[in-house]
């Protein structure tokens, strides 16, 4: 049995996310969605707030939950049994910035980094551009699951779209 961790910092959640874990869902007996810290970002989501999107977007896949990572990713692991990780590629920027972490994960202990190429229709998704649409007044409804675009709003401090 396999399990497998999908981390992210999930601020917001997005249909570019949910495209990467059905696909690991079809290839792991198990996924664990972590919803982690990305030090080097300022979140705009809460971390509650970021799980529970997580959540209700995900709810009814088959094997996958989601759960706060408190610290390293690789204790995360550790702690829910899973010996893979899955990240999601949108293009070559995307394995550049992934690598090192892969490399660092695997060394701390032992956790392989799989990586799967996303849908080529969402390759323009990015939770801190979907951000950015929303703050310049953009509407984000299609790029992300149901009701996310109105905790995005309401966290930018703009009213409904
Ligand atoms: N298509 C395909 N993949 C996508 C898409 C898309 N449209 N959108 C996002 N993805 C992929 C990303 O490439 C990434 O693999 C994953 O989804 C998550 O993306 P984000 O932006 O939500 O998350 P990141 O990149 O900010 O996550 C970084 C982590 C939080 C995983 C990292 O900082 C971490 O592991 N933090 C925990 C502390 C730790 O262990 N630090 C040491 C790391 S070596």
């Amino acid at each position: 049995m396999t399990i497998a961790v999908c981390p992210g910092s999930f601020d917001p959640v997005t249909l570019g996310h949910l495209d990467v874990v059905r696909r690991a869902s079809a290839m792991f007996d198990g996924v664990v969605v972590g919803v982690a810290h990305n030090s080097s970002k300022q979140a705009l989501l809460t971390a509650e707030q970021r799980v529970a999107l997580a959540r209700a977007a995900l709810a009814g896949l088959d094997g996958v939950r989601v759960e706060l990572v408190g610290g390293l990713l690789t204790d995360f692991c550790r702690e829910v049994g899973a010996t893979v990780v899955v990240k999601g590629l949108r293009g070559g920027a995307d394995f550049d910035h992934e690598l090192p972490m892969a490399l660092m994960n695997r060394h701390l202990t032992g956790v392989e980094t799989v990586f799967v190429v996303g849908d080529p229709a969402l390759g323009h998704i990015a939770s801190s551009l979907v951000k950015d649409v929303a703050r310049h007044g953009g509407q984000i409804g299609d790029l992300v699951p149901a009701g996310v675009e109105a905790v995005v709003r309401d966290a930018l401090g703009i009213g409904p779209a």
